[in-house]
Formats: C-alpha cells, structure tokens, sequence
C-alpha cells in the first residue's frame, strides 16, 4: 500500500482513526480519498490489536460530499464504470465498530458517509444535509435509504427534496446522532466511546453489530432468527465462559477475542 496523502490516520487506545486531509476543497470525497479510507478501515479490521475506528474530517467540515468536479462531466456509462462506486460498499463490509466524528459541513456523500457509520458523535458546529437537488441530482450513497429509516419519510422528504439542513441539536432531536460535544473535544470523545467499546469481548461486539445491522435487511422474523443463531454461536466463544465466569466469581473479565 502506498503512503496515503488525502488522508491521516493513527492509532489510540486500541482505536484505528482515520482523519481526512483535504482542507482546500472541505474534505470533498474524491477518488483517492475513498480509496485511501477504505484501505485503511480495511487494514483497522485485520487488526488484531485494533477494536474500534473513528473517521473524521476538520472542525470546518467532515466532508462537504462527493467531489462534484470530479463527476461534473461524466457521462452515465462513466459513473456506471467508476471504482468510486465500490468504495462506498466496503463501507458497510467492516466488521468491527466504526464511529464518525463530525464537525462543521457533512453535506450529500459526506452526511451518507457518516450515516453509513455505525454510530455519530457530532460537534456543536455540525451541519446535516443533502443538498444534491441543487445539482440536479439526489443522492446516491444511501442517502435517500438510510435517511429515511433514521428520521423517518417526512422528514426525509424535505431534507432531500427541499434541501432543508439540520443543526447538531436537530439531528440529536431526530436521532440522526448518538450525542453533541463541544467542538474542541468532540473527536477525544468519539476516540473516547470507540476505546470503551473497544476494551470490551471482540467478538460479541461484531455479532451485535452485525445482528442490528440485520434490521435493514430482513423481517421482524428473521432478523430474530439471525440474532438467536448469533447469540448462541457465541457460546462457542472463550470470551462467553470467561464473562460469565467473571460475573460468577465476582471479578473482572479478561477478554481475549477468542
Ligand atoms: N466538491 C468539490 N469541491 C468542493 C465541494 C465539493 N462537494 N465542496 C466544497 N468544495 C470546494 C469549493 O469549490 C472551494 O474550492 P475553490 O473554489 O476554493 O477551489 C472550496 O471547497 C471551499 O468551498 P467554498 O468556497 O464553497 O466554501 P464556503 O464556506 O463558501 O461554502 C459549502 C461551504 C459547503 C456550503 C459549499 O462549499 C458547498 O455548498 N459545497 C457543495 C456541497 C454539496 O453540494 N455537496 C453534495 C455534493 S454531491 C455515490 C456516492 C456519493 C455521491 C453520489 C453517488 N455513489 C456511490 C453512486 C455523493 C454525491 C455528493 O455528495
């Protein structure tokens, strides 16, 4: 893998932090910077000393959406052709926890982006919204999908048809967002929640994971089957006798992800 250079990432804590890095064009989601993400969330969950990821942008923007001068000019066969497109599927491949940290703009593919996420932890500044009706288009990353089951249709409808925005405190309102920090601490903090989630039984936190990401997929009754045979393959689990052998004998457990 070559040195990435749209993007900054390190580790924290047992947290795999990816930061975007395009200050000149508010972190617009080119291709380089898609590429670079996912091979570094991708090379976070191979990780074995790596629980849990952040990505975030600038307090100004976590993403101002896709880059519209890379796709002014396309033609459909183009858009249809583009690898831009596979990036954001990864997204939703990773296997362990991914939080996103979110400051200033997070407008069209950078809103979906977040939404993509598994959890948001938003700045005080953070602004919501999919403007792509300005463009001409509507979006194309989730939004008009993952919106919908987030804020429900009403809503939904105007933020996409109407390019209404939504502030922090709207988002939290709407459950858009898990919480709202200030915006000189809100990236500590999202490291913070992903580091506590990160120190707890590995494998138990992807099977939870996987089991509510299921309720977009299935039925009430086959998202409980899948959640039923999760729950008991965990029994098959080291880190299922340790919990509750810790809980038995009254003392703390010592996860090993196995
Ligand atoms: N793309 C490219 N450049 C952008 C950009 C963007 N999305 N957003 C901002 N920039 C650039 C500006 O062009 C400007 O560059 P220079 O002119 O200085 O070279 C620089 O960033 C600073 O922006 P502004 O001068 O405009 O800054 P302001 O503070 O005045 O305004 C703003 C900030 C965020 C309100 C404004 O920049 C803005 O409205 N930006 C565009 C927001 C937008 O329309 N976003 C939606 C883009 S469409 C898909 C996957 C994803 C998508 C679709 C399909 N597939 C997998 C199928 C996603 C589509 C989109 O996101």
């Amino acid at each position: 893998m070559s040195t990435p250079t749209h993007i900054l990432t390190h580790t924290q804590n047992h947290v795999g932090i990816v930061q975007f890095n395009r200050p000149q064009a508010l972190n617009a989601l080119n291709r380089e910077l898609m590429a670079e993400t996912m091979d570094a969330l991708e090379a976070f969950d191979q990780n074995a000393d790596i629980g849990a990821m952040v990505i975030t942008g600038s307090e100004r923007a976590f993403a101002a959406g896709a880059d519209i001068k890379e796709m002014a000019t396309a033609t459909p066969a183009q858009m249809l052709d583009n690898p831009f497109i596979g990036y954001w599927d990864r997204l939703t491949k990773i296997r362990k926890p991914v939080i996103a940290a979110v400051s200033g703009y997070a407008f069209g593919g950078g809103m979906e982006l977040a939404m993509t996420c598994d959890m948001i932890v938003a700045s005080e500044t953070a602004l919501f919204g999919q403007p792509e009706i300005n463009l001409g288009v509507i979006p194309g990353a989730g939004g008009t999908q993952r919106l919908t089951y987030a804020v429900g249709k009403a809503l939904a409808m105007e933020i996409i048809l109407n390019d209404r925005r939504l502030t922090a405190a709207e988002a939290l309102h709407f459950g858009l967002v898990n919480r709202i920090v200030p915006v000189d601490s809100y990236l500590d903090n999202a490291i913070q929640l992903a580091a506590e989630i990160a120190a707890r039984a590995p494998i138990a936190v992807q099977m939870a994971k996987e089991a509510i990401n299921t309720v977009y997929e299935t039925s009430l009754q086959a998202g409980l089957a899948h959640e039923r045979r999760l729950f008991y393959l965990l029994f098959s689990t080291e880190d299922q006798k340790e919990g509750m052998d810790a809980f038995v004998n009254k003392r703390k457990a010592d996860w090993q992800g196995k």
